[in-house]
């Protein structure tokens, strides 16, 4: 048995593919969103990357079962319950209900490749339980997609894509093959940031651009934590993820 792990920046990037699993990761903060949001109890999460669509969709569930998260930029888009911060899910405000949600790039990433038949998000709370999960399913091609910002790399997506990549790597008993320079240049970037997650997603760009827009330390902290997550968002229907 063999792992083959390819992974793409962004969405665009990404070929006609017939890999058994995508792996989706958007650090700076859809995926770290997603993943507590699940741990928080939320019923499901259905993603958009058109906002009208979405309000069509949403319009059509109970109201009292329904939550919209919609970012764009880094902020909430005025009119709607919660944007994209991963200490805005909480238990109290998401428990049973159905999340519909848009952001600028990770949901563009999730639509992306919601055709593979194991199509999971991950964060860098949840690296472990992924992996995890990958090493169990016995597949061979596996496709790690980054969100970036608005189809250009991005410093935290890669560091995630090698934190995983290493995790695989060492605990695999399987060869798992390291199969595009994206994913090499991956694994030396989380080599160089794994004993300062922090300190990397503040140097990155999107890190950056959230630091302008204000106070997001608490986001930082929660996207930066490392495998304190026990939940895999897996897709159960096209663009709709549960927890599993
Ligand atoms: O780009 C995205 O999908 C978002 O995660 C960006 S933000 O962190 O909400 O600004």
């Amino acid at each position: 048995m063999i792992i083959n792990l390819n992974y793409f920046h962004v969405a665009d990037d990404v070929p006609e593919t017939d890999s058994d699993i995508a792996v989706v990761i958007d650090v700076l903060r859809a995926t770290t969103t997603i993943s507590w949001a699940l741990k928080n109890g939320a019923d499901s999460i259905q993603v958009f990357s058109d906002l009208n669509l979405l309000k069509d969709t949403a319009n059509k569930w109970d109201a009292d079962k329904r939550l919209i998260l919609a970012e764009r930029g880094g902020k909430k888009i005025n009119g709607f319950d919660l944007g994209n911060s991963p200490l805005s899910v909480t238990k109290e405000k998401v428990q049973g209900k159905r999340l519909f949600m848009s952001t600028t790039n990770g949901t563009k990433s999730l639509k992306k490749v919601q055709n593979v038949k194991y199509l999971f998000a991950m964060a860098l709370p949840n690296r472990k339980v992924v992996a995890e999960r990958i090493m169990s399913l016995n597949k061979k091609n596996v496709i790690i997609l980054g969100s970036g910002w608005e189809g250009s790399y991005s410093l935290e997506d890669s560091l995630a894509a090698g934190a995983l990549a290493s995790y695989l790597k060492e605990n695999a008993n399987c060869e798992v093959n390291i199969s595009n320079d994206e994913l090499e240049a991956a694994l030396a970037l989380w080599n160089i940031w794994k004993n300062d997650i922090l300190g990397c997603l503040k140097t990155a760009t999107h890190g950056k651009r959230l630091t302008s827009l204000g106070d997001y330390e608490n986001d930082f902290k929660c996207c930066s934590e490392l495998d304190c997550l026990d939940i895999v968002p897996t897709q159960v229907e096209r663009g709709v993820i549960r927890a599993s």
